[in-house]
Parts: structure tokens; sequence; C-alpha cells
């Protein structure tokens, strides 16, 4: 349960003609209850999580308010990790400091935004009288509530800090230029002992200087640095370029309410999303792969958010890839799907799916 290795297994699967027409069947057989969008949780009451992953009670008592977005708030503009400058390093070191230094109680606080991730995807939210709970990931709203949850984390270090201009950096794995360190776990947040940037979770082969495995099973390998540069390139090509030209094949399969889990995920959600999970989860854990490379966990590494500031990215990126078709769902039950979090004020907020594709809302 709660492991990004499970997209592993399902590729295996899928290689084979035999599992493919098991998939194919199940797939005819589980999709005839679809056809709403998924409705906003009212958290904590619809949270059945076991995991202990429901929110605190209701921190400021606020009835759940629509998303409207905010004009007047500064473009933000997301840069590679490896290239931030000093003043950029210290300002992210002490938005994580204060982060971390929120009480448990608080939505906001590191372990709780983890904890947001864990109900949404870990068996956590069973809408009264489904029978399968509701999930977020291998399927097309795996990319869009990732961008939202990105959103609020960007917006609550804001608050923090008291500086709307912050942006999150992204880690630039999918560049395989030798001329710098973009394809290696991000220096700043694994090297430095006492920074607040770390997770002691971590696979010992995914520190500095070994590259990144797009193709990881997690652990370790045994290829040479240009093997590595090759098999990632030759990952990013067939998985962003030429394995996804549609938006199906892209964001994923379709999910309505009621689905029982997902359907199948998007090239770009199985590797490298999930793989990059893998790679930096510690695969000698007590819980393997923890921290990154486990649902209910994988948010509380502050990496977490800098691996998916690159997923968010290379998404707006794959529109602009030349072909007619790289363009979001329009479908109802995607576009109208709608989400519940916790905004920079610690109100909980609803937004629609809708709203998450509209990146200038979003500044
Ligand atoms: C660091 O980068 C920011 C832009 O993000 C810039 O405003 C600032 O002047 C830079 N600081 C230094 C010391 O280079
Ligand atoms: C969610 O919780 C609310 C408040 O307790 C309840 O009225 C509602 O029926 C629940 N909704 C679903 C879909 O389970
Ligand atoms: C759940 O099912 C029971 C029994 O069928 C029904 O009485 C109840 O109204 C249902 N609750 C909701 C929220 O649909
Ligand atoms: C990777 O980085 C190099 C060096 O900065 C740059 O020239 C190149 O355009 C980048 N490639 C990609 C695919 O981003
Ligand atoms: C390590 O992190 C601490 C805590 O944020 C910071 O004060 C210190 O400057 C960092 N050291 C280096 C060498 O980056
Ligand atoms: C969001 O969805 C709700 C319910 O479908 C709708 O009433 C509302 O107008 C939508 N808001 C926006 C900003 O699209
Ligand atoms: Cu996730």
């Amino acid at each position: 349960m709660g492991k990004f290795q499970e997209t592993g297994s399902r590729r295996e699967l899928t290689c084979c003609k035999l599992g493919a027409l098991v998939l194919i069947v199940s797939q005819m057989l589980m999709r005839i209850t679809s056809g709403t969008p998924v409705p906003a949780p009212i958290l904590p009451d619809n949270c059945t999580s076991e995991e202990g992953c429901c929110m605190p009670q209701p921190y400021t008592g606020k009835p759940a308010r629509d998303f409207e977005g905010d004009l007047a708030l500064p473009i933000r503009i997301r840069r590679p990790v490896h290239k931030l400058n000093e003043s950029e390093i210290a300002r992210l070191e002490r938005g994580y400091k204060l982060l971390r230094e929120l009480p448990d109680l608080d939505p906001r606080s590191l372990s709780n935004q983890a904890n947001l991730h864990c109900l949404y995807c870990d068996n956590g939210i069973y809408y009264n009288n489904m029978t399968w709970p509701l999930e977020i990931h291998n399927h097309w709203l795996f990319l869009p509530w990732h961008r939202m949850f990105l959103y609020f984390h960007e917006r609550i270090l804001a608050k923090l800090l008291d500086d709307d201009t912050f942006a999150l950096p992204y880690w630039n794995w999918d560049n395989q230029s030798s001329s710098e360190e973009a394809n290696i776990l991000p220096r700043i947040y694994s090297t430095n002992e006492t920074s607040y940037l770390r997770d002691l979770n971590r696979n010992k082969c995914a520190q500095p200087p070994n590259l990144v495995h797009l193709n990881s099973i997690g652990g370790c390998t045994d290829k040479t640095a240009d093997e590595l540069r090759i098999e990632n390139t030759q990952v990013m090509y067939t998985q962003i370029v030429t394995g996804a030209p549609t938006p199906r094949l892209f964001f994923g399969e379709p999910y309505s309410y009621g689905d029982s889990g997902g359907y199948g995920p998007g090239t770009f959600e199985d590797n490298p999303h999930g793989t990059v999970h893998l790679w930096v989860g510690d695969p000698d854990a007590a819980t393997a792969f923890n921290d990154m490379g486990n649902f209910g966990r994988s948010a509380r590494d502050p990496v977490f958010y800098t691996h998916h500031s690159n997923i968010d990215r290379i998404w707006t990126i794959w529109k602009t890839l030349p072909g007619k078709q790289r363009t979001e769902p329009t479908h109802a039950d995607f576009l109208d799907s709608r989400f519940t979090y916790y905004d920079e004020n610690a109100d909980q907020v609803i937004v629609n799916l809708s709203q998450i594709i509209n990146t200038p809302l979003l500044r």
C-alpha cells in the first residue's frame, strides 16, 4: 500500500500481451460507474484515514470557501534549484525553518501538508456509502491536483516569509548536460547537515555527485555517468515527446467520482515522476522507500516540492511541443472536479480543476 513502486509493477504487467488484455477487460468492467466529477471533500469530516493522516479539527473554524485567485499578486518565477544565488538559498532555508516550526495543530505545518497528500491517496477519504476511496494518483487528476498542492505550499511559505514574490525552485533533473549539476539531488537539499531542506530518510546512492536515474526501480545502480545521461535522455524523449502525443497518454486515464483507484497513469506520472520518487526514497528504511517513495510520507521531504515544481514546468513545456493534441482534457468529469486544500491563512479553500489549468489566475 502507498508505494510509488506500484506504477512500476503495472508497467511490467502491460508489457506482455496477456497483461494488456487483462488490463483492457478489467477497465471495461470497471468504468461503468463513472460519470460525475469528483466533489470537494469536507475536511476533516469526510476523512477516514487509518494512518493518522486526518487534518486537525477545523483550525480557523471557517467553512470552506471557493477559490478566487488574487490577480494583485506578483507573477512568481520559478528558477532552477542549482542556480539559486546566496540570498535565494537563504530565503528558502528560512521559509522551511518557519514551516517546520509551525505547531502540529496548524494545518499548514510541513507534516500536515504531507498528511493532506496522504489522505488524498492512501485510502484517506471514503465519501459516504462509496465502495472505493478517493485517489489522486494513476489517472488524469494527478497533474492538476499536485499543481494546486504546490500552489498553496508556495503561498504558505510566502506568507511565513512575508514575501509574495517567493517562488519554489525546480529540480531540473531533465537536463543531462555535463556542464552543470542539474541532474543530481540538489546539493542545498542534501549536503548541509544543519539545513532545513534535508530529510534523513533518503537513498544513500541518491547523494551527490551520483546522477539521477530516471529509469530507477529504487536503490543503487551500476551504470556509469555516461550511460545514465544517455538513458535519462531517452526516458525524457519517449515519455514526454514520442510516447505522449495526446492528452490521454500524457495525463492518464479518466477518473470520475466513485471510481476504484486509477485505470492507468500518464506516461509522465509513471516515469520520470514516479521513478524519481523511488530513487530518492531509502530502500533500507523500516518502511521501504520512505520518505519520497511512499505516498503517505513523501511530502514530508522538502525535495518533494522542488521535484513537483519540475513536473509542473514540464507539463507546460509539453503543451508547446509540436502536435495538435497537446492540450488538457476537455471532459466535464475532468474540468469540474473540485478539491479542498488549506490556504496560507489556514482556511479551507475549494478549487475547481478548471481554475488549476488557468495559470495566469495562479500568477
Ligand atoms: C539573487 O537573485 C534575485 C532574483 O531572484 C535577485 O533579485 C538578487 O539581486 C540576486 N542576488 C544576488 C546577490 O545576486
Ligand atoms: C462529508 O461530510 C459532511 C459533513 O459531515 C457530510 O454531510 C457529507 O455527507 C459528507 N459527504 C460525503 C460525500 O461523504
Ligand atoms: C447511505 O446509505 C444508506 C442506506 O442505503 C442511506 O440511508 C443513506 O442516506 C446513505 N447516505 C448518503 C449520504 O448517501
Ligand atoms: C541544459 O543546460 C545547458 C547548460 O546550461 C543548456 O545549454 C541546455 O539548453 C539545457 N538543456 C535543456 C534540455 O534544458
Ligand atoms: C547550512 O544550513 C544552515 C541552516 O539553514 C545555514 O545557516 C548555513 O549557512 C548552511 N551552510 C552552508 C555551508 O550552506
Ligand atoms: C466552481 O464550480 C462550482 C460548482 O460546479 C460552480 O458553482 C462555480 O461557479 C465554479 N467556480 C468557478 C470560479 O469556476
Ligand atoms: Cu502525489
